[in-house]
């Protein structure tokens, strides 16, 4: 398959490009560096240097003998991705090419109105730019958890049916974000799903939760090829910032009670996830909907997690349950469906100890270069 992968620079977006490669596909991948550029601005860099996209594709050549081409631009630039579909004519398109960050949103105005143009207008651009050059390709979309919030009732895989006075019919479950990023999330449903409607696209929408891990099976035997990893309150995830905190010996920083649960996986999984989801593509006209999640666990449950493992390594890894910066609910009902990947053949990397102390260990490697003002600054969400 020919696979342009809008973001291709980003935490999912390099590994799944390899990914995909070393599983035969032939890959674009496009990016403007706005992931590397905001970590930059806000004094967030990574915790170890990841080479540039381009030198990135090199490294890949020079060890496989694949290539991946590259395009360094803006994807709401109509030139610059028009130019890309014309030119490489895509089977497929995996949509990672937005700010992905829930507490960035939250920042200020700027923040907010940048999370709100980028996501939309890139968005809006994919959906357009397939309509013109490649209207049977697929779009296989990174969508979030975040989506339906924490409702007390099961969360379904995308659609619900309702009965209502006696007459029933299918809807997009009901969302309600807790955060602005999230909101855009939502809207990005909505356009997807109305021009599945209007124009017959064929489009995956996956509903991710939050995503641990460094290594995947493309990166194991050179470090300049791992994705980007963040520990800082805004780009990093839960997993990735615990991991981290417990090294360096800050104690975990559990937001309020502890008890918010959400649906995790490993990073390969979420490669595996695209991988079957472009290889077993929705048909025209529809909007298919995945849960893309493993397992879930509270705040408080994967601290204790946390511990146990730094303990078999010689780590005193304390915890703190600190005033919560954002608006969430800190107790709740939480139970999704998450059968429709599994039925298209993922196995799931649950989160154990050894995976724990595995990430622990290169982060021992990467000790000296972490910067404790990076782990928490509290920016408010209300
Ligand atoms: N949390 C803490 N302490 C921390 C960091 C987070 O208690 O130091 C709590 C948060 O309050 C939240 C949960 O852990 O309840 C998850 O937070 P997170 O920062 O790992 O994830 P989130 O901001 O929700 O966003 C991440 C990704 C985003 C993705 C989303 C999936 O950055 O791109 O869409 O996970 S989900 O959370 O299911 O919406």
């Amino acid at each position: 398959m020919k696979v342009f992968i809008a973001g291709g620079d980003g935490y999912l977006g390099w590994p799944t490009a390899m990914n995909l490669s070393a599983n035969g596909h032939d890959v674009l991948v496009a990016d403007n560096y706005l992931r590397r550029n905001m970590s930059l601005e806000e004094d967030v860099e990574p915790l170890y240097e990841v080479p540039n996209l381009i030198e990135r594709s090199r490294l890949w050549l020079k060890k496989t003998g694949k290539k991946i081409d590259v395009r360094i631009g803006d994807l709401a630039d109509w030139d610059f991705i028009s130019s890309i579909f014309k030119e490489f004519k895509p089977d497929a398109v995996v949509h990672y090419a937005e700010q992905p960050s829930a507490p960035y949103s939250m920042l200020n105005r700027r923040a907010a109105l940048l999370t709100i143009n980028v996501n939309l207008n890139v968005t809006a651009n994919i959906i357009f730019a397939t309509r013109e050059f490649t209207p049977d390709a697929q779009i296989v979309k990174i969508g979030t958890m975040g989506e339906y919030g924490t409702p007390n009732i099961d969360i379904e895989e995308g659609w619900i049916n309702i009965d209502h006075k006696g007459r029933s019919h299918k809807f997009l479950y009901p969302r309600q974000a807790g955060s602005l990023y999230h909101t855009t999330k939502i809207m990005d449903t909505d356009l997807l799903w109305y021009y599945v409607r209007m124009w017959g696209l064929r489009v995956t929408d996956l509903m991710q939760g939050p995503v641990y891990g460094i290594f995947t099976k493309e990166t194991k035997d050179d470090e300049r090829l791992l994705p980007f990893f963040n520990y800082d309150e805004l780009f990093g995830t839960i997993v990735n910032r615990f991991v981290v905190q417990a090294v360096t010996g800050y104690p975990l920083t559990v937001y309020g009670k502890g008890g918010q649960t959400r649906g995790y996986l490993n990073i390969k999984d979420t490669l595996n996830c695209v991988r079957l989801s472009l290889e077993n593509p929705a048909d025209k006209g529809e909007l298919r909907i995945f849960n893309q999640l493993t397992e879930t666990f509270t705040v408080n449950e994967l601290a204790e997690k946390t511990v146990k493992a730094g303990e078999k390594i010689g780590l005193d890894v304390k915890i703190k349950n600190i005033e919560n910066p954002r608006k969430e609910m800190e107790e709740h009902y939480y139970n999704p469906v998450h059968t429709g990947l599994i039925e298209l053949g993922l196995e799931p990397h649950l989160l154990t100890q050894e995976v724990l102390i595995e990430m622990m260990n290169v982060v021992i490697k990467h000790k000296a270069n972490i910067a404790e003002h990076k782990i928490f600054r509290g920016t408010k969400w209300d």
